[in-house]
């Protein structure tokens, strides 16, 4: 398996295979910096390649890999 999608299941919270603004709200709590869901949805709408508004492992690997 590949580094990014063990990274991508740990942020997965809900495992349903993609990245909400939520889960990466509380990604950032635990790292213990927290960020607003504005700033989230923000990342996410930056990784986020098919425009359906969540990141996919394929995003998220693309972003890591770059
Ligand atoms: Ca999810
Ligand atoms: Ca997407």
């Amino acid at each position: 398996m590949d580094d990014y999608k063990i990274t991508f299941d740990l942020i997965d919270t809900d495992k349903d295979g993609r990245i909400s603004a939520e889960e990466l709200v509380r990604l950032m709590e635990v790292l213990g910096r927290p960020i607003t869901l504005d700033a989230a949805q923000a990342g996410v709408d930056r990784l986020d390649r098919d425009g359906d508004g969540r990141i996919d492992a394929e995003e998220l690997g693309a972003f890591l890999t770059a």
